[in-house]
């Protein structure tokens, strides 16, 4: 085991604890923990050097299981390690702690520059006027808004608070901030609040090779009461949001947090359960926003696939 950097179990720490939430900024936050642990190394040989990255990785996408992005990303970094040894591509460790400071300004380039483009993709798409429902916080949702209303769209949120810890208020303060009208309710009205928006719209935790979303709990409750009231439901994913395990046939790994943030006191006879995320079957979703432009949940796979350089 190698000692880790303190800030790099801050870090972890931070994520678990949910104080850096949300697929993006997460992913974002373990490609800057893998190079602060990189840059630290004494490791004098590649092999050293890279089974010390292995090893930090496996501990970073320990930190949140239902999180390929962070996966995505992790593996993303440690490939280009592989390769510019295998490539002789750096000289030394010294070299190769360089050009993965390079590499890590660029993917956080192409992180962004990603986001920009979905929500360039997701404003266009929103109608003129709309009243849009959403829950839990996500960066891809209110980027998408933001963008909406800078070009002239007039949006009203509707945002679900998320219990137990609350993301919907992150999200409700920050449209609000930007001069945007939100209303808030409790998870257990969405039904009642269904007849008045335009469209669901959500963010993605991942995305199966079937098309299925893995989002914050309460996102398939949402969907259903959509369908049933005939409202077009959305994710805005990018294309990293792919979970490239699921097409040899794994399912999604659910987390399941603390019960104590769902309820404090513990209860004899009482078992209380706190699982994070849940499913929601691609035919309960319109469509998924992604960099690209708006797909199918068909055939966000094949993309993600071309994007992710998978060959099928
Ligand atoms: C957050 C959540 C978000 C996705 C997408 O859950 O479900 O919808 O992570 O976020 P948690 P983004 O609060 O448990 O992290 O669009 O920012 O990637």
């Amino acid at each position: 085991m190698i000692p880790m950097e303190t800030e790099v179990e801050y870090i972890i720490k931070d994520i678990k604890d949910l104080h850096i939430q949300g697929a993006r900024n997460i992913a974002k936050a373990v490609v800057k923990a893998l190079i602060i642990q990189a840059k630290a190394s004494k490791a004098r040989k590649f092999d050293e050097f890279y089974s010390e990255l292995l090893e930090v990785g496996d501990a970073l996408a320990s930190s949140r299981p239902t999180e390929p992005m962070l996966r995505n990303s992790i593996t993303e970094i440690i490939r280009f390690t592989l390769m510019q040894i295998r490539t002789n591509k750096a000289k030394n460790v010294e070299e190769l702690k360089a050009k993965l400071l390079k590499k890590e300004e660029d993917y956080i380039r192409a992180m962004d520059s990603n986001s920009k483009e979905l929500w360039e993709m997701g404003a266009r798409m929103l109608p003129k006027s709309a009243t849009v429902f959403t829950h839990c916080h996500s960066s891809s949702v209110t980027g998408i808004i933001k963008r909406a209303v800078e070009i002239g769209k007039n949006i009203h949120v509707i945002v679900t608070e998320t219990r137990p810890l609350y993301q919907g208020r992150k999200t409700a303060k920050e449209l609000a901030e930007a001069g945007i009208e939100v209303t808030y309710i409790v998870d257990s009205a969405m039904n009642a609040f269904m007849k008045k928006v335009d469209l669901c719209l959500v963010g993605a935790d991942a995305v199966t090779s079937m098309g299925d979303l893995i989002n914050k709990i309460g996102t398939s409750t949402l969907a259903h009461v959509a369908r049933a009231h005939d409202i077009s439901f959305y994710s805005a994913a990018e294309l990293y949001k792919y979970d490239p395990v699921t097409l040899f046939g794994n399912r999604e790994v659910i987390e399941e947090r603390d019960p104590k943030e769902v309820w404090e006191e513990r209860i004899k006879g009482v078992t209380v359960r706190n699982p994070a995320f849940d499913a929601t079957a691609a035919k309960y979703i319109n469509g998924y926003i992604t960099e690209v432009g708006v797909v199918s949940p068909q055939s966000l796979a094949a993309i993600a696939s071309e994007k992710l350089g998978i060959k099928l």
